[in-house]
């Protein structure tokens, strides 16, 4: 099932998810439905806040960006970060909750993340790459920070007041892109 993906400024996006205790067959539903959405969106991660579950798991697929068709995806279940590299790379972001705006972001190049997965097994993922940026990036939306809190504080409301001007006229968005106006 295809979830709808809230759009910033939206203050369920500001909140710190809570951990999940135990991982259930609903917990790995709603991975399938997030991984369905981020797909269809298309995206190379999704948060579960972003779909208004304000619970700590996200889905990755950084390699379905490279090839359409070869899905490698990762289901994380409260993440920590336990270790960052004091290289850093600085990567042109976006985010599905912040349509049509893409800036750089400088954060640890490489990090190490302990997490659980689907089956409530202890995982460790070595990242670097694009694989890094992205799930620091999911774990930021689960603390309630959005990739725009690392830019600028004039950049950041230029991204937010335009996004928040569209949804006062009632433009919905619809894989990424404003499709309506309900004037
Ligand atoms: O969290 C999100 O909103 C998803 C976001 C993840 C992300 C992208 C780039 C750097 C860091 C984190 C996206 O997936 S935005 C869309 C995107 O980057 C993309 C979409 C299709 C193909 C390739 C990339
Ligand atoms: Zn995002």
């Amino acid at each position: 099932m295809i979830l709808e993906i809230l759009v910033a400024p939206d203050s369920r996006l500001k909140e710190v998810a809570t951990p999940i205790e135990n991982v259930t067959d609903e917990v790995r539903e709603t991975l399938d439905n997030m991984l369905e959405t981020m797909y269809a969106a298309p995206g190379v991660g999704l948060a579960a806040p972003q779909v208004g579950i304000l619970k700590r798991m996200i889905v990755i697929d950084v390699d379905y960006a490279k090839e359409e068709g070869q899905k490698n995806p990762y289901k994380i279940i409260n993440p920590e970060i336990v270790w960052t590299s004091e290289e850093t790379s600085i990567y042109q972001e976006g985010c599905l909750s912040v349509p049509e705006y893409f800036d750089d972001v400088e954060r640890p190049e490489k990090c190490r993340v302990e997490a659980l997965n689907e089956n409530g097994e202890k995982i460790t993922i070595e990242a670097d790459g694009l694989l890094a940026t992205c799930i620091q990036h999911e774990i930021d939306h689960l603390n309630g920070l959005l990739f725009v809190d690392h830019l600028s504080r004039l950049k950041k409301s230029r991204a937010l007041n335009k996004l928040e001007k569209l949804k006062k006229r009632g433009v919905k968005f619809h894989n990424n892109t404003p499709i309506s106006e309900n004037l």
